[in-house]
């Protein structure tokens, strides 16, 4: 069974980074082991929340975990709370990158053209910097935007994308894939880059029309664990893509309309299936 490290925060009410990641990796067959970055008592769009930073506990838990020779099949971050911890990930990533593993980076920090109400422009800037380390990056476009300092449209052509794309891979990643992205009316979905290649990749389905938080989160939790169940990134991506989808959908037909996270529990079942279907020897 391939083993996966997630470093992002536990929010214990809100549905998102790990209370999202732990349950979707297990659930695709992958050991997921967990670093807290901070817990907070719901995520940040709720008012009022509290939070305590672990950035202290990073350097003794991943020292006893080099002591007991722990390797892992993927290290993927996701939200981090302060440019600390951006740093402590270089540390990281020196002490677990091997050649037979990847690094997967969900920049998160900003949505619908807006940094989350934690970070500022120095944040971005630590954050792309970050990227440079990855196999692959799954921002959004917001979060591109901002790492790239490109201007933020709604409305937009492929040419728009591929520039994107193009100075995302300049961050140095490997893989570049821009997440929420519509290349026609009622489409959504992803548009990558592999550099090593400078091959396009674009995978499209129906959009649903309805925004929840910690829809990236599960997008990014189930690409790690498809590639982690041997897919191809892109195949990974479609997998994501479908899943996400498929749970927005579900989450609206609940009648008490949770505006803070979707309803992912009831189509993990679907997402165990596919896999099976999709089974890769
Ligand atoms: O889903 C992204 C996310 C993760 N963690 C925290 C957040 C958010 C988005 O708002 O606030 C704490």
């Amino acid at each position: 069974m391939k083993r996966i490290l997630t470093v992002q925060d536990i929010s214990c009410l809100g549905k998102c980074s790990i209370t999202v990641a732990l349950p979707v990796i297990s659930a695709m067959g992958v050991e997921t082991v967990i670093l807290p970055t901070a817990v907070l008592s719901t995520h940040t769009m709720f008012q009022g929340f509290t939070v305590k930073d672990l950035s202290d506990q990073i350097e003794p838990i991943t020292a006893h975990w080099k002591s007991q020779d722990v390797q892992f099949d993927a290290l993927y971050t996701g939200y981090l709370g302060t440019i600390e911890q951006i740093e402590q990930m270089k540390t990281l990533f020196k002490t677990f990158k091997t050649d037979d593993n990847i690094i997967f980076i969900d920049p998160v920090m900003a949505d619908n053209g807006k940094l989350y109400p934690a970070f500022d422009e120095n944040y971005v800037k630590a954050n792309a910097e970050l990227c440079g380390f990855a196999d692959i990056i799954v921002p959004n476009i917001t979060e591109a935007c901002f790492m790239t300092g490109m201007e933020y449209k709604t409305e937009y052509d492929e040419a728009y994308i591929k520039e994107l794309l193009d100075k995302l891979a300049a961050l140095g990643p490997k893989i570049v894939v821009l997440t929420g992205v519509s290349c026609s009316e009622g489409k959504t979905g992803v548009m990558g880059l592999d550099t090593t290649k400078n091959e396009y990749f674009v995978y499209q389905n129906d959009r649903v029309d309805a925004a929840y938080h910690g829809t990236g989160d599960i997008f990014s939790s189930v690409c790690v664990g498809a590639m982690m169940r041997g897919h191809t990134w892109q195949k990974a991506m479609e997998i994501a893509a479908d899943y996400t989808a498929l749970t927005i959908a579900e989450t609206l037909k609940n009648p008490k309309k949770p505006w803070y996270g979707v309803d992912f529990e009831a189509t993990l079942p679907v997402l165990i299936d596919t896999l099976r279907e999709k089974e890769v020897d």
